[in-house]
């Protein structure tokens, strides 16, 4: 079941008298060279003031030192921050599942799922989790109204984008508007719905295995808009490999049960 945001806002209200209950929010975070933006990030993520937020990043020994970069950030936190430092690079699928199962692991009630490059605007978490209210899964899209692309980007550049979404979505069966996020926050109860090992891709094609897993356990996702930004610092871990990657993984996803 799909639906977009904006949410019943009377949801987060509690009774007089009572305790609010802060949720465990864990975000997690892969990194693969991202010395720039990590603290960036980090900084702009703590400035929502969300109670309760922790967070995972999981490095894949970046040569760039970020894994310590992230061991400092950790040091001074106050609240869960783990660090997995893995001892090469595996992809952007594997971290994410790797991170996913410790955010499980350390009693995580929501995962926020984003980027270290400043692609996935932190300042929009606030919104996607109120939107989780009455949700499983929140995804953030560039590809609905009220949501875009940076605005340096060429015509060129925006049709391929919104053509690839549109490509993926019709041949994977995909409804959501956007089938590549990479900016989403899920229920940890919507998470053990999915099996996490099963999901093979490692680039982008990754998130459209993820989203599809999603839609066929009958999950109920609502759509944020969004508008993506072009990275702040470094480059992009794109490649010819994982353009291909995608057209071979998710080809046969459609007819697999
Ligand atoms: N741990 C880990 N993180 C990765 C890997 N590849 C990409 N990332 C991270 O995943 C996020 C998205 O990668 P990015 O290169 O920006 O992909 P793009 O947005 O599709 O160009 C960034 O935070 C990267 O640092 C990888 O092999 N391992
Ligand atoms: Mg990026």
């Amino acid at each position: 079941m799909i639906s977009e945001t904006p949410v019943n806002p009377e949801a987060s209200q509690t009774e007089v008298g009572e305790t609010p209950k802060i949720p465990k929010i864990i975000v997690v975070i892969p990194t693969f060279n991202e010395a720039e933006n990590l603290p960036v990030v980090y900084e702009r993520i703590c400035d929502q003031n969300i109670p309760g937020l922790g967070f995972i990043i999981v490095d894949d020994n970046s040569p760039d030192g970020t894994g310590r970069i992230a061991d400092d950030l950790s040091a001074h936190h106050d609240g869960v921050f783990r660090v997995i430092h893995r001892s090469e690079k595996k992809g952007l699928g594997r971290a994410y599942v790797a991170g996913f199962k410790v955010a499980i692991e350390q009693g995580a009630e929501i995962v926020v799922e984003m980027d270290a490059d400043l692609s996935h605007p932190p300042e929009e978490i606030p919104r996607m989790l109120q939107a989780l209210e009455d949700h499983d899964v929140v995804v953030g899209s560039r590809y609905m109204p009220g949501g875009g692309v940076d605005p340096s980007w060429s015509l060129g550049r925006r049709l391929l984008s919104s053509l690839g979404n549109a490509g993926i979505r019709a041949v994977v069966g995909i409804s959501v508007t956007d089938a590549t996020s990479g900016f989403k926050v899920f229920r940890t109860s919507a998470l053990e719905q999915v099996d996490l090992d099963s999901l093979r891709s490692n680039g982008f094609a990754f998130q459209a295995e993820m989203i599809l897993a999603c839609e066929r356990a009958g999950l109920r996702i609502a759509q944020h808009p969004y508008s993506f930004r072009m990275r702040a610092a470094g480059e992009s871990k794109m490649s010819a490999g994982i353009v291909y990657e995608a057209v071979v993984r998710l080809l046969p996803l459609r007819f697999k049960h």
